[in-house]
């Protein structure tokens, strides 16, 4: 009796799972197999709004679908807890950064109860407590003892007004985002995790994600690494002792370098400055003030004019001792190689496009107008897939002249103009002039990467510690595991506030400390790390998120992990997913696991937008997910937000219906009220067509999840539903045993969705709790055999051919099986189909010329 009262039902199943705590993982004596469940773990700011309530709804239907298969699973919660909106708080409202963070925390605990997430609640982590940042600290020196954290000096971008370092996002068009003023580039020595030295592993290790993660995910992850092959070259300097290197992708064109390039920024222009006339070191100066207020992306962008300052020196080419003028031009990266190039423009076209702009020559060395493998035209792929450019075809190269065009020659040809090279392949002429090279002592093969190291150094206060000791005599020494964890001091009467140093200096007391091998005062450190260390390595801790003696039980580690599904925003597409990498490749090394990619599944869902904008507290355009679950509640916010669309689209809160999902489930529980038959019904003996929906349901449903198709599943249950009311009402009756079989199906798979309702719906159909834990039911095969229709097929409008094909055969596959048939091969007889139209299941014609 009585309506569906949603807050009711949400309100009774959240108290009973509280009570009997049902979804906890299970432990060695639990034979079933395992699977490992993770949503990106969330930052505890006090904005939880629609995506996060997307993101979970997201790995509930996963971790409850894996349930329903009958396997153990895993699927844990934790705070990312560190970080700047805490500090920012505690600056803006004077709130202590720890108190806020934990009152926020809370809340999101009660939300993420009031959601009816199946988490096992045994096992959060927040990673600002100190027995999870004493394992950050523990990494950190595993780390530096592998030589893995390493200090060193470099530029960072810095707002002299606000007296902070800012990160790239925070610079732009070259000013500070907060107050406007011009940023410049500042060194500070902090603390890296040579990540750099994984490189190849982190791209090559991509191949085996291939299918598994989304495309767009691998390839920023390949163009972030960025790794290009090719040689490096020594060249040296008139005047000067020693060699220079540079990188270059091209050595094939070494004949062709009519210039050398270093970037302003670097040691060596610096250098080659000082040592040049009194003009020049002017000259250099002021371009190299300018060039420092530059950002890199501007440095690289290929349509600003090229700029740039002759130094009065000369480079010598190995290849043949001819002379190149060296320049300083920005658009050469101090980081990147070796900071320095040797220019190529007829082959280049950023060398071009400077070589036009000062009047350098430009020495063809390639023709790209002759053909590279005889008349058979052969495309060549890079190493990512990608077919290389076989250049354009045209008559003479005259006409094609970069001096005088203005487009470089970049594609494939062969080469001239190069002495013993001339007549060879650009493959061909790379490997001989790399052999060349290497047995004059001047050059060798080199691959060059985008990838830089991880810069960890925060000077900031909400963080973790680094444990280091600074000594007077300048060494620096480990704090000793027993010593872990170093905590942080108090936040009351500490100047949070940014200025490029760490708010941890003014803590007096708290910097003092003594060397551990001597007895004799040090200092601390006073940087935190940045909080993606944090998150590098948390899906470990939850095997034993309280275990005091280490970081995680490796045993339990390769027993769970990889994670089987990480579901999360992409905005972390690159950044805290490479890092994860590394860090689990780095544990691998080191024998804590056996295992070298952190998660085998990755699912990208897309935004929650509200008036085409990403919801967010500062745009405010939030819906809140705190009062969304009284009204519309849980149940309708969840199948609303899943069934709104693809889980890698974008969806607009103003398109999601939650009054539709609403009826939706009304309909659904006012199925399992309706059902008269008791649970033990044969139901073998009820009405065959609703059972055939039922079961084509059970079929289909797991392939469905498992392809991440999660809004199909909805409106296949929705269809479910549907077919039963119809059933009840002018069919067979609320008594037939497939009504109450079709009602049990529902409950089952509707858990994964709205699991109040479905709780409630199985009690009412005379169940023990809890639907949660159900085993999927088998589909019965002989219910599932398809129907079959006739299809003919016409060519200019006479039949040809019939086919017998599936009733729920789709455009597509009927067109291709039309095809494919025999009797319209030999119909065609070669006669081209210029039109097709298919009107499935029964009718193909294909109009031919
Ligand atoms: C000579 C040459 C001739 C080049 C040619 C290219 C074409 P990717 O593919 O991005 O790795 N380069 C090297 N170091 C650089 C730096 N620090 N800043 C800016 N440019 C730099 O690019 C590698 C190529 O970029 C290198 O190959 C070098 O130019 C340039 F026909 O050397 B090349």
């Amino acid at each position: 009796g009585g309506g569906y009262d949603a807050y009711a039902i949400q309100q009774k199943w959240q108290a009973r799972w509280a009570e009997s705590d049902p979804f906890r993982a299970g432990g060695d004596a639990d034979t079933r197999p395992r699977k490992y469940v993770l949503g990106m773990f969330p930052y505890p700011s006090g904005d939880l709004h629609m995506g996060h309530a997307e993101n979970y709804a997201y790995v509930d239907v996963v971790a409850r679908f894996w349930r329903h298969r009958g396997y153990n699973v895993l699927n844990p919660i934790g705070w990312d807890s560190f970080g700047l909106p805490a500090e920012n708080a505690a600056i803006q409202r004077g709130a202590d950064p720890r108190e806020w963070t934990y009152a926020n925390i809370e809340k999101h605990k009660k939300s993420f109860r009031e959601y009816g997430s199946s988490y096992d609640w045994s096992r959060i982590l927040h990673t600002s407590d100190p027995e999870y940042y004493r394992w950050n600290q523990w990494l950190f020196q595993r780390l530096y003892e592998r030589g893995l954290a390493y200090r060193k000096e470099s530029p960072v971008n810095w707002c002299p007004n606000d007296q902070t370092v800012l990160a790239n996002e925070q610079v732009v068009d070259g000013r500070c985002e907060r107050c406007g003023a011009e940023v410049i580039k500042k060194k500070l020595t902090q603390w890296y995790f040579r990540i750099t030295d994984y490189a190849d592993r982190l791209l090559d290790d991509l191949n085996q994600l291939e299918g598994f993660w989304p495309q767009k995910v691998i390839r920023m992850q390949r163009n972030w690494i960025g790794r290009s092959v090719g040689a490096d070259i020594d060249f040296e300097i008139e005047g000067r002792e020693g060699r220079v290197t540079v990188f270059s992708t091209r050595p094939d064109t070494l004949h062709g370098a009519t210039f050398f390039v270093v970037a302003p920024d670097s040691d060596l222009a610096a250098e080659l400055a000082a040592g040049s006339t009194a003009e020049v070191r002017m000259r250099f100066q002021d371009y190299l003030e300018r060039v420092q207020r530059e950002t890199d992306i501007e440095r690289q962008s290929t349509d600003r004019p090229k700029t740039g300052v002759f130094l009065d020196r000369w480079a010598i080419n190995p290849i043949n001792g001819e002379r190149l003028p060296i320049w300083a031009a920005d658009y050469v990266l101090a980081d990147y190689g070796h900071g320095a190039v040797m220019a190529v423009p007829a082959h280049d076209q950023r060398d071009l496009d400077f070589a036009r702009a000062f009047d350098l020559p430009v020495n063809v060395v390639v023709d790209t107008t002759a053909p590279i493998t005889g008349s058979i035209p052969v495309i060549e792929l890079d190493d990512d897939g990608v077919p290389i450019d076989p250049g354009t075809e045209a008559s003479s190269l005259d006409e094609m002249d970069p001096a005088r065009t203005g487009i470089a020659l970049t594609g494939e040809g062969r080469m001239i103009n190069s002495g013993p090279l001339d007549g060879l392949s650009k493959r061909n002429a790379i490997s001989r002039i790399i052999e060349q090279l290497q047995a004059a002592g001047t050059g060798r093969a080199a691959k060059s990467y985008r990838l830089r190291d991880w810069l960890i150094s925060r000077q900031r206060f909400w963080g973790t510690p680094i444990p280091v000791v600074h000594t007077e005599d300048g060494r620096i020494v480990l704090v000793p595991d027993e010593q872990l964890p170093l905590t942080l001091p108090d936040a009351a009467g500490l100047d949070l506030a940014p200025r490029g140093t760490s708010p941890l200096g003014g803590a007096t007391e708290w910097m003092q400390a003594v060397d551990p091998e001597t007895g004799e005062p040090a200092l601390r450190d006073p940087d935190t790390m940045d909080t993606f260390v944090d998150s590098s390595w948390y899906f470990l801790r939850f095997f034993a998120p309280n275990d005091a003696d280490e970081a995680f039980p490796t045993r339990e580690a390769n027993k769970w992990a990889p994670v089987d599904s990480y579901i999360g925003g992409v905005e972390h597409a690159i950044l805290h997913l490479l890092y994860v990498r590394f860090i689990t490749k780095v544990l691998f090394d080191m024998g804590e696991v056996d295992f070298t990619e952190p998660f085998s599944t990755l699912i990208n869902q897309g935004m929650v937008l509200l008036g085409g904008t990403k919801m967010s507290k500062s745009k405010g355009n939030l819906v809140e997910f705190a009062s969304s679950m009284v009204d519309p509640g849980a149940d309708a916010v969840r199948v609303a937000l899943v069934f709104a669309g693809p889980v890698e689209d974008d969806i607009n809160w103003e398109d999601v219906s939650t009054t539709g999902a609403q009826k939706f489930l009304a309909r659904a529980w006012r199925v399992a009220n309706d059902v008269t038959s008791a649970p033990d019904v044969i139901w073998a003996e009820g009405d065959q067509a609703l059972r055939r929906v039922t079961h084509r349901v059970l079929a289909d449903v797991p392939a469905l999840v498992e392809q991440t198709k999660f809004n199909v599943v909805v409106a296949r249950l929705m269809e479910l539903v549907n077919a039963t009311r119809k059933t009840i009402d002018t069919g067979a009756g609320p008594a037939d045993p497939a009504v109450r079989e079709a009602a049990e199906a529902t409950a089952m798979i509707l858990d994964m969705f709205a699991p109040h309702t479905a709780e409630e719906m199985w009690e009412i159909l005379g169940y023990k709790p809890f639907v949660g834990l159900v085993t999927w039911r088998t589909a019965d095969p002989t219910l599932l055999v398809e129907d079959t229709v006739t299809a003919v097929v016409q060519i200019d409008g006479k039949v040809r051919a019939t086919l017998e094909v599936p009733s729920r055969v789709d455009g597509a596959t009927l067109e291709r099986l039309a095809r494919a048939d025999d009797r319209v091969v030999r119909g065609l007889a070669g006669r081209e189909i210029v039109r097709a139209v298919v009107r499935p299941p029964k009718v193909v014609s294909f109009t031919t010329r």
